[in-house]
């Protein structure tokens, strides 16, 4: 069962550090955790979800006319595909689609197919794989003549830092080549009261999916967290222009996670820290495109929810490698 020892691992590294505790953030997607943030997307604090929506609804034509025919999409983290689907039908209405979604959650895969079907001239080859292992799969299995558009929705780009996430930008450019479009989804900044009511709303739904990562090690890892012990804490920072979402031990504690052979005390206050999603502002994504081996073709932005999407084409591999 290598992955749960990759989850042992990752826990006793990220909890063995006292003052600087974390977990990484791609455990929060448990089945539960997934269904909990798809409750999260329908929260009125959270926009970030409706807007990448209405833009692509709205932009799905515009957006084609940068992509000559045949075009085959490619979608890193399926979701469940109820905005693809925008985009999938203004293509099928232009020719056959092939769409690749490719997630490492076979529910998610299922549930994608499940709203996807049925929409005429659109065939779902569902990779259950990592992201990157998905998309040089079919990067492997492309003819000449076809042009890749890999999305990248729902700034899931945010849960990266800024370095990480320019290192996987251009780990993608790599499957690319010249003329290929990546479609990059961005939250932007905005007024810090609204982003963090984003991630503390107070249906406390935000709190469950956070808190559920303690279940999830409790459940998977026979961990004994007391998850009454510990609060939900959401930071704006402001150098890193990022939200930092924490829980907060609130008494001193000891934890024990059998599967990782590990315990640890826990003081009063003390915080381990689970997610980070940062915000961009609109001019900082040409240069972040340059510097990936993209060029910055069109850029939207949603009207009610600062939130834009970015269509980047892969640049001749010449100004690419520089
Ligand atoms: C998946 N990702 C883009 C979400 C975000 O907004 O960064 C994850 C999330 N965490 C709490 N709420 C939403």
């Amino acid at each position: 069962m290598p992955a749960l020892l990759d989850f042992a691992r990752a826990v006793r590294d990220g909890l063995s550090k006292p003052g600087r505790r974390e977990l990484p953030s791609m455990y929060l997607y448990d089945e539960i955790g997934t269904a909990l943030f798809e409750a999260i997307t329908l929260l009125p604090e959270y926009g970030l979800t409706r807007a990448d929506e209405r833009l692509l609804r709205q932009y799905a034509p515009a957006l084609l006319e940068h992509l000559p025919p045949p075009v085959v999409v490619v979608e890193l983290g399926s979701g469940n595909g109820r905005k693809t689907r925008w985009l999938l039908e203004a293509l099928a209405r232009r020719e056959a689609v092939v769409y690749f979604p490719v997630d490492t959650s076979p529910s998610a895969l299922a549930n994608c197919r499940k709203e996807l079907s049925g929409m005429g001239g659109l065939s779902i080859v569902g990779l259950e794989a990592s992201y990157l292992e998905g998309l040089r799969e079919v990067a492997s299995r492309r003819r000449s003549g076809q042009t890749l558009l890999v999305l990248f929705l729902g700034s899931t780009v945010g849960n990266f830092d800024r370095p990480a996430a320019e290192h996987f930008l251009r780990e993608i450019r790599q499957c690319l080549t010249p003329g290929d479009a990546l479609l990059l989804g961005t939250d932007l900044e905005k007024p810090v009261a609204d982003m963090l009511l984003a991630y503390d709303d107070p249906a406390g739904v935000t709190a469950a999916f956070n808190l559920n990562l303690l279940a999830r090690i409790n459940r998977e890892l026979g961990g004994d967290f007391a998850l009454r012990n510990f609060a939900h804490e959401v930071r704006y920072n402001d150098r890193e222009r990022r939200i930092e979402m924490h829980l907060r031990s609130t008494t001193r504690q000891t934890v024990t996670i059998r599967a990782a052979d590990f315990t640890c005390r826990l003081e009063e206050g003390e915080t381990i820290w689970t997610e980070a999603c940062h915000k961009y502002r609109t001019d900082e994504i040409p240069g972040m495109a340059r510097r990936t081996g993209y060029l910055c073709e069109a850029q939207w932005v949603d009207g009610e929810w600062p939130f834009a999407e970015n269509l980047w084409l892969a640049a001749p591999d010449s100004i690419a490698a520089s």
